[in-house]
Protein backbone atom coordinates (compact mmCIF):
# COMPACT_ATOMS: atom_id res chain seq x y z
CA UNK A 1 0.00 0.00 0.00
CA UNK A 2 1.02 3.69 -0.42
CA UNK A 3 -0.06 5.81 2.65
CA UNK A 4 0.71 9.09 3.58
CA UNK A 5 1.11 9.95 7.10
CA UNK A 6 0.28 12.97 9.04
CA UNK A 7 1.33 13.87 12.22
CA UNK A 8 3.26 16.29 14.51
CA UNK A 9 7.23 15.37 14.32
CA UNK A 10 8.10 16.88 17.78
CA UNK A 11 8.51 15.42 20.74
CA UNK A 12 5.10 13.85 21.76
CA UNK A 13 3.52 10.45 22.25
CA UNK A 14 0.97 10.76 18.71
CA UNK A 15 3.93 12.05 17.22
CA UNK A 16 6.63 8.56 18.23
CA UNK A 17 3.29 6.74 17.34
CA UNK A 18 2.97 7.74 13.77
CA UNK A 19 6.55 7.67 13.42
CA UNK A 20 7.37 4.25 14.70
CA UNK A 21 4.06 3.35 12.78
CA UNK A 22 5.31 4.09 9.45
CA UNK A 23 8.68 2.86 10.00
CA UNK A 24 7.36 -0.88 10.60
CA UNK A 25 4.87 -0.67 7.60
CA UNK A 26 7.71 0.19 5.32
CA UNK A 27 9.50 -2.50 6.98
CA UNK A 28 6.82 -5.07 5.98
CA UNK A 29 7.01 -3.49 2.39
CA UNK A 30 4.55 -0.56 2.20
CA UNK A 31 5.55 2.94 1.03
CA UNK A 32 5.25 5.76 3.82
CA UNK A 33 4.85 9.22 3.04
CA UNK A 34 5.31 11.55 5.70
CA UNK A 35 3.61 14.79 5.60
CA UNK A 36 4.68 17.33 8.44
CA UNK A 37 6.33 20.51 8.59
CA UNK A 38 9.58 19.05 9.62
CA UNK A 39 11.32 15.78 9.85
CA UNK A 40 9.69 13.63 13.15
CA UNK A 41 12.81 13.74 15.51
CA UNK A 42 12.31 9.36 15.49
CA UNK A 43 13.07 9.55 11.24
CA UNK A 44 16.72 10.37 12.21
CA UNK A 45 18.36 8.48 9.73
CA UNK A 46 17.49 6.60 5.88
CA UNK A 47 14.84 4.16 6.09
CA UNK A 48 14.17 2.82 2.55
CA UNK A 49 9.96 2.80 1.63
CA UNK A 50 10.03 5.71 3.68
CA UNK A 51 9.46 9.72 2.12
CA UNK A 52 9.12 12.61 4.20
CA UNK A 53 7.61 15.77 2.43
CA UNK A 54 7.75 19.23 4.05
CA UNK A 55 5.22 21.12 4.28
CA UNK A 56 6.65 24.45 4.15
CA UNK A 57 5.30 28.13 5.84
CA UNK A 58 3.15 30.69 3.87
CA UNK A 59 3.87 33.82 4.79
CA UNK A 60 2.27 36.96 3.37
CA UNK A 61 1.44 40.26 4.50
CA UNK A 62 -1.97 40.18 5.15
CA UNK A 63 -2.18 36.75 6.59
CA UNK A 64 -1.68 37.01 10.50
CA UNK A 65 -0.15 33.62 10.69
CA UNK A 66 1.09 31.08 8.27
CA UNK A 67 -2.46 29.11 7.31
CA UNK A 68 -0.39 25.64 8.11
CA UNK A 69 -4.09 23.74 7.92
CA UNK A 70 -4.35 24.93 4.24
CA UNK A 71 -0.81 24.39 3.30
CA UNK A 72 -1.11 21.05 4.56
CA UNK A 73 -4.14 20.39 2.70
CA UNK A 74 -2.58 21.39 -0.40
CA UNK A 75 0.83 19.26 -0.20
CA UNK A 76 -1.56 16.15 0.85
CA UNK A 77 -3.00 16.82 -2.57
CA UNK A 78 0.05 17.14 -4.62
CA UNK A 79 1.85 14.13 -2.78
CA UNK A 80 -1.69 11.55 -3.05
CA UNK A 81 -1.35 13.01 -6.72
CA UNK A 82 2.79 12.56 -7.36
CA UNK A 83 2.92 8.82 -5.31
CA UNK A 84 -0.44 7.73 -6.22
CA UNK A 85 -1.51 7.15 -2.47
CA UNK A 86 -4.07 4.70 -1.78
CA UNK A 87 -4.73 6.19 1.54
CA UNK A 88 -3.90 8.96 4.36
CA UNK A 89 -3.53 8.04 7.94
CA UNK A 90 -3.98 11.66 9.93
CA UNK A 91 -2.80 11.16 13.32
CA UNK A 92 -4.63 14.08 16.16
CA UNK A 93 -7.58 15.16 15.20
CA UNK A 94 -7.15 18.35 15.25
CA UNK A 95 -6.04 20.53 12.14
CA UNK A 96 -4.66 17.28 10.35
CA UNK A 97 -8.32 15.57 9.80
CA UNK A 98 -9.24 19.16 9.00
CA UNK A 99 -6.13 19.42 6.08
CA UNK A 100 -7.28 16.13 4.83
CA UNK A 101 -11.24 16.77 4.46
CA UNK A 102 -9.88 19.72 2.86
CA UNK A 103 -7.79 17.53 0.66
CA UNK A 104 -10.60 15.01 -0.41
CA UNK A 105 -13.05 18.37 -1.61
CA UNK A 106 -9.76 19.26 -4.07
CA UNK A 107 -9.06 16.11 -5.56
CA UNK A 108 -12.04 16.10 -7.82
CA UNK A 109 -10.69 13.42 -10.23
CA UNK A 110 -10.30 10.63 -7.50
CA UNK A 111 -11.78 9.15 -4.16
CA UNK A 112 -8.90 9.65 -1.58
CA UNK A 113 -9.23 7.73 2.16
CA UNK A 114 -8.99 8.92 4.86
CA UNK A 115 -7.95 7.00 8.02
CA UNK A 116 -7.98 9.32 11.78
CA UNK A 117 -6.53 8.16 14.72
CA UNK A 118 -7.37 10.16 18.00
CA UNK A 119 -4.75 10.04 20.53
CA UNK A 120 -6.74 11.57 23.37
CA UNK A 121 -5.88 15.37 23.86
CA UNK A 122 -7.00 16.12 20.51
CA UNK A 123 -10.32 15.38 22.01
CA UNK A 124 -10.57 15.62 25.44
CA UNK A 125 -8.78 18.79 25.63
CA UNK A 126 -9.24 20.14 22.39
CA UNK A 127 -12.37 18.87 20.95
CA UNK A 128 -13.99 19.22 24.01
CA UNK A 129 -13.41 23.15 24.20
CA UNK A 130 -16.46 25.29 22.42
CA UNK A 131 -14.73 26.88 20.04
CA UNK A 132 -13.16 23.75 18.48
CA UNK A 133 -16.32 21.07 19.46
CA UNK A 134 -17.91 21.39 15.94
CA UNK A 135 -14.52 21.92 13.53
CA UNK A 136 -13.30 18.34 15.28
CA UNK A 137 -16.80 16.58 14.81
CA UNK A 138 -16.47 17.47 11.10
CA UNK A 139 -12.82 15.65 11.30
CA UNK A 140 -14.12 12.74 13.01
CA UNK A 141 -17.37 12.39 10.48
CA UNK A 142 -15.89 12.83 7.03
CA UNK A 143 -12.85 10.61 7.93
CA UNK A 144 -13.54 7.26 6.16
CA UNK A 145 -12.07 5.51 9.07
CA UNK A 146 -11.48 6.06 13.20
CA UNK A 147 -9.63 4.89 15.19
CA UNK A 148 -8.70 6.19 19.02
CA UNK A 149 -5.98 4.81 21.14
CA UNK A 150 -7.87 3.10 24.16
CA UNK A 151 -10.87 2.21 25.14
CA UNK A 152 -11.47 4.84 27.12
CA UNK A 153 -11.01 7.13 24.75
CA UNK A 154 -12.88 5.60 22.19
CA UNK A 155 -15.67 5.67 24.70
CA UNK A 156 -14.84 9.23 25.51
CA UNK A 157 -15.37 10.53 21.67
CA UNK A 158 -18.57 8.67 21.72
CA UNK A 159 -20.14 10.56 24.84
CA UNK A 160 -18.26 14.37 23.99
CA UNK A 161 -19.11 13.73 19.80
CA UNK A 162 -22.54 12.09 20.66
CA UNK A 163 -21.46 10.14 17.77
CA UNK A 164 -22.95 6.55 15.81
CA UNK A 165 -19.87 6.19 13.47
CA UNK A 166 -17.59 3.24 14.11
CA UNK A 167 -14.57 4.12 15.99
CA UNK A 168 -12.09 0.69 16.22
CA UNK A 169 -9.60 0.49 19.08
CA UNK A 170 -6.18 0.32 18.54
CA UNK A 171 -3.76 0.37 21.00
CA UNK A 172 -0.24 1.70 21.01
CA UNK A 173 2.53 -0.37 20.74
CA UNK A 174 6.55 -1.26 21.62
CA UNK A 175 9.06 -2.43 19.59
CA UNK A 176 10.52 -5.08 22.70
CA UNK A 177 13.95 -5.15 21.09
CA UNK A 178 14.11 -1.12 20.74
CA UNK A 179 12.74 -1.21 24.77
CA UNK A 180 14.21 -3.15 27.18
CA UNK A 181 16.32 -2.86 29.82
CA UNK A 182 19.99 -2.27 28.63
CA UNK A 183 22.18 -0.21 31.48
CA UNK A 184 25.12 1.37 30.29
CA UNK A 185 27.86 0.55 32.20
CA UNK A 186 28.34 2.70 35.23
CA UNK A 187 25.54 5.42 34.51
CA UNK A 188 23.14 4.65 37.26
CA UNK A 189 26.43 5.15 39.82
CA UNK A 190 26.80 8.46 38.23
CA UNK A 191 23.10 9.68 38.24
CA UNK A 192 22.53 8.07 42.11
CA UNK A 193 24.04 7.22 45.45
CA UNK A 194 24.69 3.26 46.00
CA UNK A 195 21.50 3.19 48.48
CA UNK A 196 19.40 5.71 46.53
CA UNK A 197 16.05 4.12 44.14
CA UNK A 198 16.11 6.02 40.51
CA UNK A 199 12.19 7.68 39.98
CA UNK A 200 11.58 8.88 36.47
CA UNK A 201 8.85 11.24 35.15
CA UNK A 202 8.64 11.42 31.37
CA UNK A 203 6.21 14.13 29.97
CA UNK A 204 5.46 16.98 28.07
CA UNK A 205 5.47 19.32 31.37
CA UNK A 206 2.08 20.29 30.35
CA UNK A 207 -0.28 21.06 33.28
CA UNK A 208 -2.69 17.95 32.14
CA UNK A 209 0.17 15.86 33.33
CA UNK A 210 0.20 17.33 37.37
CA UNK A 211 4.23 17.32 37.54
CA UNK A 212 3.85 19.08 40.32
CA UNK A 213 2.24 15.73 42.06
CA UNK A 214 5.43 14.17 40.80
CA UNK A 215 7.53 15.89 42.94
CA UNK A 216 5.23 15.93 45.80
CA UNK A 217 5.47 11.97 45.42
CA UNK A 218 8.57 12.18 45.30
CA UNK A 219 8.98 14.53 48.41
CA UNK A 220 6.66 12.02 50.69
CA UNK A 221 8.86 9.13 49.15
CA UNK A 222 12.20 11.05 50.29
CA UNK A 223 10.59 10.75 53.75
CA UNK A 224 11.72 6.99 53.88
CA UNK A 225 13.45 5.39 51.31
CA UNK A 226 16.89 7.45 49.85
CA UNK A 227 16.65 8.22 46.15
CA UNK A 228 16.92 10.32 42.91
CA UNK A 229 14.05 11.90 40.92
CA UNK A 230 14.90 12.01 37.00
CA UNK A 231 12.50 14.11 34.68
CA UNK A 232 12.95 13.87 31.20
CA UNK A 233 10.99 15.82 29.23
CA UNK A 234 10.52 19.66 28.64
CA UNK A 235 7.18 22.04 28.27
CA UNK A 236 5.25 24.96 29.93
CA UNK A 237 5.35 23.95 33.54
CA UNK A 238 9.16 23.35 33.59
CA UNK A 239 10.28 26.64 35.29
CA UNK A 240 7.51 26.19 37.77
CA UNK A 241 8.51 22.60 38.61
CA UNK A 242 11.77 23.98 38.87
CA UNK A 243 11.07 26.79 41.50
CA UNK A 244 9.22 23.88 43.52
CA UNK A 245 12.26 22.01 43.68
CA UNK A 246 14.18 24.74 45.21
CA UNK A 247 11.89 25.94 47.32
CA UNK A 248 11.32 22.42 48.80
CA UNK A 249 15.49 22.33 48.86
CA UNK A 250 15.51 19.08 46.56
CA UNK A 251 17.92 20.49 44.13
CA UNK A 252 20.30 17.36 45.01
CA UNK A 253 17.55 15.01 44.73
CA UNK A 254 15.32 16.25 41.29
CA UNK A 255 17.73 16.29 38.13
CA UNK A 256 16.11 17.65 35.18
CA UNK A 257 17.23 15.75 32.12
CA UNK A 258 15.49 18.20 29.56
CA UNK A 259 14.32 16.55 26.27
CA UNK A 260 16.33 13.10 25.16
CA UNK A 261 16.59 11.38 21.65
CA UNK A 262 16.05 7.93 23.35
CA UNK A 263 14.71 6.75 27.09
CA UNK A 264 16.17 3.50 27.10
CA UNK A 265 19.50 3.95 28.77
CA UNK A 266 17.59 6.05 31.50
CA UNK A 267 14.45 3.52 32.03
CA UNK A 268 17.06 0.77 31.96
CA UNK A 269 18.35 2.57 35.46
CA UNK A 270 15.13 3.10 36.74
CA UNK A 271 13.17 1.37 39.95
CA UNK A 272 10.06 3.26 39.78
CA UNK A 273 7.98 5.42 36.85
CA UNK A 274 5.30 7.85 37.87
CA UNK A 275 2.60 9.26 35.79
CA UNK A 276 0.13 11.35 37.81
CA UNK A 277 -1.61 12.77 35.00
CA UNK A 278 -5.38 14.40 34.65
CA UNK A 279 -5.73 12.65 32.05
CA UNK A 280 -4.23 10.46 29.73
CA UNK A 281 -5.80 8.72 27.11
CA UNK A 282 -3.44 5.66 27.04
CA UNK A 283 0.04 6.52 28.72
CA UNK A 284 2.84 5.51 25.70
CA UNK A 285 5.36 6.56 28.15
CA UNK A 286 4.45 3.80 30.89
CA UNK A 287 4.15 1.51 28.20
CA UNK A 288 7.41 2.44 27.25
CA UNK A 289 8.74 2.16 31.25
CA UNK A 290 7.16 -1.48 31.62
CA UNK A 291 9.00 -3.18 28.92
CA UNK A 292 11.87 -1.80 30.05
CA UNK A 293 10.98 -3.59 33.25
CA UNK A 294 10.16 -0.22 35.18
CA UNK A 295 7.23 -0.75 37.44
CA UNK A 296 4.43 1.78 37.05
CA UNK A 297 2.45 4.11 39.67
CA UNK A 298 -0.18 6.19 37.78
CA UNK A 299 -3.64 7.65 38.09
CA UNK A 300 -6.47 5.60 37.18
CA UNK A 301 -7.97 7.73 34.72
CA UNK A 302 -8.47 7.41 30.88
CA UNK A 303 -6.93 4.66 29.45
CA UNK A 304 -4.04 3.83 32.14
CA UNK A 305 -6.31 0.84 33.64
CA UNK A 306 -6.30 -0.88 30.24
CA UNK A 307 -1.93 -0.47 30.31
CA UNK A 308 -0.80 -0.43 33.78
CA UNK A 309 -3.00 -3.55 35.41
CA UNK A 310 -3.32 -1.91 38.79
CA UNK A 311 -1.92 -4.92 41.76
CA UNK A 312 0.51 -6.66 38.77
CA UNK A 313 2.63 -3.69 37.15
CA UNK A 314 2.35 -1.31 39.17
CA UNK A 315 -0.15 0.34 41.04
CA UNK A 316 -3.41 3.12 40.24
CA UNK A 317 -4.39 5.53 41.97
CA UNK A 318 -7.60 8.19 41.90
CA UNK A 319 -6.36 11.67 40.21
CA UNK A 320 -4.18 14.27 43.08
CA UNK A 321 -4.15 11.30 45.75
CA UNK A 322 -0.73 12.26 46.20
CA UNK A 323 0.01 10.69 49.83
CA UNK A 324 -1.51 7.01 48.17
CA UNK A 325 0.56 7.40 45.55
CA UNK A 326 3.85 7.96 47.66
CA UNK A 327 2.51 4.90 50.06
CA UNK A 328 2.37 2.88 47.45
CA UNK A 329 5.72 3.68 45.75
CA UNK A 330 7.28 3.25 49.32
CA UNK A 331 5.54 -0.08 49.88
CA UNK A 332 6.61 -1.31 46.39
CA UNK A 333 10.79 0.18 46.75
CA UNK A 334 11.01 -1.21 50.23
CA UNK A 335 10.32 -4.59 49.33
CA UNK A 336 12.58 -6.23 46.60
CA UNK A 337 10.82 -9.46 45.83
CA UNK A 338 7.96 -7.83 45.08
CA UNK A 339 9.81 -5.07 43.20
CA UNK A 340 11.08 -7.67 41.10
CA UNK A 341 7.90 -9.65 40.38
CA UNK A 342 6.22 -6.52 39.52
CA UNK A 343 8.97 -5.65 37.36
CA UNK A 344 9.14 -8.75 35.61
CA UNK A 345 5.22 -8.87 35.11
CA UNK A 346 5.37 -5.24 33.50
CA UNK A 347 8.16 -6.57 30.78
CA UNK A 348 5.68 -9.60 30.33
CA UNK A 349 2.81 -7.60 29.68
CA UNK A 350 4.32 -4.99 27.89
CA UNK A 351 5.65 -7.87 25.33
CA UNK A 352 2.38 -9.93 25.33
CA UNK A 353 -0.50 -7.19 25.13
CA UNK A 354 1.36 -4.41 22.89
CA UNK A 355 3.77 -5.94 20.66
CA UNK A 356 4.08 -4.18 17.53
CA UNK A 357 3.61 -7.53 15.42
CA UNK A 358 0.50 -7.74 17.41
CA UNK A 359 -0.80 -4.18 16.28
CA UNK A 360 0.48 -3.23 13.21
CA UNK A 361 -1.65 -6.23 11.36
CA UNK A 362 -4.82 -4.49 13.28
CA UNK A 363 -3.83 -1.09 11.26
CA UNK A 364 -3.25 -3.36 8.28
CA UNK A 365 -6.22 -4.90 7.98
CA UNK A 366 -8.10 -1.39 9.19
CA UNK A 367 -6.78 0.08 6.37
CA UNK A 368 -8.14 -2.65 3.77
CA UNK A 369 -11.31 -2.59 5.94
CA UNK A 370 -11.50 1.38 4.78
CA UNK A 371 -10.48 1.26 1.42
CA UNK A 372 -13.63 -1.18 0.72
CA UNK A 373 -16.13 0.81 2.32
O1 LIG B 1 0.84 13.08 26.32
C1 LIG B 1 0.68 14.08 25.64
O2 LIG B 1 0.21 15.13 26.05
C2 LIG B 1 1.07 14.02 24.20
C3 LIG B 1 -0.01 13.40 23.43
C4 LIG B 1 0.25 13.48 21.96
O3 LIG B 1 -0.73 13.45 21.24
O4 LIG B 1 1.36 13.60 21.49
O5 LIG B 1 -0.16 12.04 23.90
C5 LIG B 1 -1.38 11.42 23.72
O6 LIG B 1 -1.15 10.41 22.74
C6 LIG B 1 -0.32 9.33 23.13
C7 LIG B 1 -0.13 8.40 21.94
O7 LIG B 1 -1.32 7.87 21.50
C8 LIG B 1 -0.94 8.62 24.34
O8 LIG B 1 -0.15 7.52 24.73
C9 LIG B 1 -1.07 9.63 25.49
O9 LIG B 1 -1.72 9.01 26.57
C10 LIG B 1 -1.89 10.83 25.04
N1 LIG B 1 -1.84 11.86 26.08
C11 LIG B 1 -2.94 12.22 26.79
O10 LIG B 1 -4.04 11.72 26.64
C12 LIG B 1 -2.71 13.29 27.80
Amino acid sequence: MRIGMVCYPSYGGSGVVATELGKHLARRGHEVHFITYERPFKLCRFYENVYFHEVEETHYPVFKESPYTLSLANKIVSVTRYASLDLVHVHYAMPHSISAFLAKQMLKERFLPVVTTLHGTDITLVGAQEDFYDITRLGIDTSDGVTAVSQALTRETREIFKTEGEIETVYNFIDPEEYRRIPLPGLRDRLAGRDEKIVVHISNFRPVKRVGDVIKIFRLILEEVPAKLLLIGDGPDISCMEKLTELWGLQDKVLFLGKQESVVELLSIADLFLLPSEKESFGLAALEAMACEVPVIASRVGGIPEVVEDGSVGYTAPVGDVEGMAALAVKLLKDQVLHRKMAEQARLRAVERFHVDAILPQYEEFYAKTLKT
